[in-house]
């Protein structure tokens, strides 16, 4: 369980860090099943549904940046420890009684300069009707300064949602390193052993460095809502949703529930949004979404 200490720092700085999230045995497992993707993904040339694949990627040296939504390609790895977890006790604590998986997301970043994610809120990818929303990243391999950490800024879920626009006013994924309303020197790298997992709230700012160790980076990222936090039409996701009409929708989202009960009441809060409209030329994952719509880096000039 949270200690009220723990709970009020998740108010106030919008993150925390949780070690031993899930049994040694759910770790082993689903560190084989992340083996076993990457191993099925030698043979790709392109990315696709389930695999992003990195610059170098090849049958001897498989290179991905992401396997997209792990928790449908073996859901007995991925999914039943969201369920049967410390990862539940954070969900119930933070979101509430009825809590539902927003996706599912393994950012695997390669040895030898796996790629950075530029700064961003998750957020202005998808707003709801209610910000009740958090990302747990747990944490597969250690995690240290070298091999490519989260880091946030303490306090920043609390303020504006940054434009994440490029000069074109495109929605490229990343905020201008120049905003004033972005501060680099706040932010706070979140380390930890393989199994720990951070937690971080929806509109908190954050980014991750390239990999520059000779060790892998597996975070796997669940991005989860109140059940009441209904998304708001526009973002990539909800594009999708539209396409599987509303008895497809109605049944899928009953499959996303992870506690409690699924409602078809909308909490409405006035919270503030932008949508992420125009895309980018390529919105098939945030890589792709800041490559090619040209978002500037914070790290690329360290
Ligand atoms: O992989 C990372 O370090 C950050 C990932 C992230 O923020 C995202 O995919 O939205």
């Amino acid at each position: 369980m949270l200690s009220q200490q723990e709970i009020e720092a998740f108010d106030r700085d919008g993150y925390l860090l949780v070690e031993d999230a899930i049994s040694p045995e759910q770790l082993a497992v689903m560190r084989e099943a992340t083996a076993a993707l990457i191993d099925q993904s030698r043979t790709m040339t392109t990315s696709d549904h389930r695999f992003d694949l990195d610059d170098g990627h090849g049958p001897n040296n498989p290179r991905l940046t992401r396997i997209k939504l792990p928790h449908k390609l073996n859901r007995s790895a991925y999914w039943d420890p969201l369920q049967n977890s410390k990862m539940t006790e954070v969900l119930n604590t933070l979101l509430g009684p009825n809590t539902m998986l927003q996706t599912t997301k393994l950012n695997t970043k390669a040895p030898g300069g796996g790629q950075a994610v530029e700064w961003h809120q998750d957020w202005a990818f998808y707003p709801h009707t209610n910000d009740t929303m958090l990302a747990i990243g747990l944490m597969l391999e250690d995690v240290d300064e070298a091999n490519g950490p989260l880091q946030v800024i303490p306090g920043s879920h609390k303020g504006p949602v940054l434009a994440h626009t490029n000069k074109d006013g495109v929605f490229c994924g990343a905020v201008d390193p120049e905003d004033p309303d972005f501060d680099y020197d706040k932010a706070v790298t979140l380390t930890g052993k393989a199994g720990s997992m951070s937690v971080h709230h929806v509109r908190m700012l954050h980014g991750s460095s390239p990999n520059n160790s000779d060790r892998n980076r597996y975070i796997l990222f669940y991005e989860c809502r109140a059940a009441d936090a209904w998304p708001l039409f526009g973002s990539a996701a909800t594009i999708g949703m539209a396409a599987m009409g509303q008895q497809k929708l109605w049944d899928e989202m009953h499959d996303t529930v992870i506690t409690g009960e699924f409602t078809a009441v909308p909490r409405c809060e006035a919270v503030p949004v932008r949508l992420p409209l125009p895309p980018a030329p390529d919105a098939g994952s945030i890589f792709k979404t800041q490559k090619t719509g040209g978002a500037k880096s914070v790290y690329a000039a360290e």
